[in-house]
């Protein structure tokens, strides 16, 4: 079911079935198989996660000291990407792609504000594997909300999301197992 969430300042879109379970499993499967998986460091410590990155031929992006050259997509990911542009009604043209391998894997705090997404990205976020709980904190006043990301669920955050609000993928002491997390944004050329 579709369902749109407003926020202070912004709105999400959740779409809890955006792939059909068959979908979401073999994408899964095949993720995890074929993208060349990387550890990561900033300044030295090494993030909990891994991490994949396809784009555009001759796309460049860069986080935390980090850079990454787009080299085209493969075949497998073209059509789905075609599906999550008419989705969000954006042209995205890169995907981050991270592995939580357990409950330890995270991401911290953040907003998808890099300089070369634009002053004020739409985002869509993928999810396939394990459910794990993605948090908000409105960075002005402080207000949070949670929402559990599910097997084969399409999250856009619209805009004003990475000007008001930051997000994360907390740790959880739960046993969990292994969970994709794909982020399509659209990277201003030039
Ligand atoms: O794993 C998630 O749900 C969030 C990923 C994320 O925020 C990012 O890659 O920037
Ligand atoms: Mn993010």
């Amino acid at each position: 079911m579709r369902r749109t969430i407003e926020l202070t300042q912004t709105t999400l879109h959740y779409d809890d079935a955006f792939l059909t379970p068959a979908e979401a499993d073999s994408l899964f499967v095949h993720l995890r198989e074929t993208v060349d998986w990387k550890q990561e460091f900033s300044r030295g410590r090494p993030f909990p996660r891994r991490v994949g990155w396809y784009a555009d031929p001759g796309l460049v992006y860069r986080y935390s000291g980090i850079e990454h050259r787009g080299e085209g997509w493969p075949d497998t990911l073209l059509p789905l990407k075609r599906r999550i542009d008419e989705a969000a009604s954006e042209t995205f043209n890169s995907v981050l792609l991270n592995l939580y391998r357990d409950g330890r894997d995270s991401m911290g705090y953040h907003s998808d504000n890099e300089p070369e997404l634009g002053p004020d990205p739409i985002i869509a976020s993928l999810s396939l594997g394990n459910e794990r709980n993605f948090a908000l904190k409105h960075v002005e006043t402080g207000e949070r909300t949670n929402l559990p990301l599910t097997h084969g669920s399409l999250l856009v955050m619209g805009r004003g999301c990475q000007i008001h609000w930051r997000h994360m993928a907390p740790k959880t002491a739960k046993p969990v197992g292994e969970r994709i997390n794909l982020t399509f944004r659209r990277i201003v050329p030039g």
